[in-house]
């Protein structure tokens, strides 16, 4: 019987996509920020499809998420990556810019906080994505504080990442996190990481070593009413790792040009990310592989872990 979601007026599904959810079976949700924006073509295609066989090696089907036509695609194919890799323009599309792209029509490349309102509208229960958006260093001034932390605590996803960079305020990222009652759950790690480095310096709320708790800890965030999300977090494999040191001094540098240029809103991110990319190259690029690859496929297990204890514990 065609699945009603199949027919959900905003989604387009990819046909493994709609299969696997009709049949209970484990998917991840994926960005498309990260090939329009983050990274260069033709590095950005080639990495969606490897991000996607790591979700794959972690034994879940991935959901590469985007906008176009006034619709979600819930599992891009290999044409739409192409498309959405080598279109110069197309938007960066957080939670606030959501209805004004759909009701416009054309291209739109998700954000994490976009892309968990697709997921959740999907029934996808897990989203990976190397870095989040956080609060911005200077926020108390300035107020920058990404939506993808707003969008936590209102679209039932369970996040995995590996932190966020230090162009941001981590301890600020954390508190706020806690406030709005966010559950962070740190795999095999004591510290929260910082995406190019294994530990941000900062301790991670809780820790847990084993795939089954993570997912029995996700559903029982939803068994107790909550609205939104948890964040996982596994940080880079120590021998990809950039010397904390180093990044700092590069984001510091970074952080004075945007601030002397004048770039502000949604565009810092990007701004900051090719700054450090470009001052520690080579290795940035390697660390961001790395970093991309390891989440995606334990966003995969733990998808699986899930789907499992779902079909273990809910009546048939
Ligand atoms: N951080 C990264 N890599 C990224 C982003 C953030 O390390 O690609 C992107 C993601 O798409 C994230 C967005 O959702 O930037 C956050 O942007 P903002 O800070 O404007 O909310
Ligand atoms: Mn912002």
């Amino acid at each position: 019987m065609p699945h009603a979601l199949r027919t959900h007026p905003l989604l387009v599904l990819g046909e493994e996509v709609a299969d696997a959810l009709d049949d209970g079976k484990p998917v991840v949700a994926l960005e498309s920020n990260v090939i329009t924006h983050g990274l260069e073509y033709p590095h950005n295609v080639a990495t969606a499809h490897k991000v996607e066989d790591a979700v794959r090696a972690g034994g879940a089907v991935p959901a590469t998420i985007g906008v176009e036509k006034g619709r979600f695609l819930v599992g891009m194919t290999a044409a739409d990556i192409e498309r959405f890799g080598t279109t110069s323009g197309i938007p960066k599309v957080s939670s606030r810019d959501l209805p004004i792209i759909l009701a416009k029509g054309g291209l739109g490349a998700t954000t994490v906080a976009s892309s968990l309102v697709a997921a959740e509208l999907a029934n996808i229960p897990f989203f990976a994505s190397a870095g989040i958006g956080g609060v911005h260093r200077g926020a108390e001034t300035s107020m920058d504080i990404s939506s993808d932390l707003i969008q936590f605590t209102r679209s039932k996803v369970a996040v995995v990442c590996a932190g966020a960079k230090s162009i941001l305020d981590l301890p600020l990222t954390l508190e706020f996190l806690e406030t709005h009652c966010v559950p962070v759950i740190s795999y095999k790690s004591d510290d929260f990481p910082a995406f190019y480095c294994v530990s941000s310096g900062l301790r991670s709320p809780h820790r847990l070593d084993d795939e089954a708790t993570i997912a029995r800890a996700v559903e029982r965030h939803w068994a107790l009413g909550q609205p939104g999300g948890l964040l996982i977090t596994q940080p880079i494999r120590a021998e990809d790792a950039i010397d904390p040191h180093e990044v700092d001094a590069v984001m510091e540098r970074a952080m004075l040009a945007a601030e002397h240029e004048g770039i502000r809103g949604n565009a810092l991110t990007k701004y900051l990310m090719r700054a450090v990319d470009k001052a520690t190259s080579g290795r940035s690029a390697k660390a961001n592989m790395s970093v991309l690859i390891g989440t995606a496929e334990l966003a995969g297990r733990l998808a699986t872990a899930h789907a499992l204890y779902r079909r273990e514990t809910l009546p048939h």
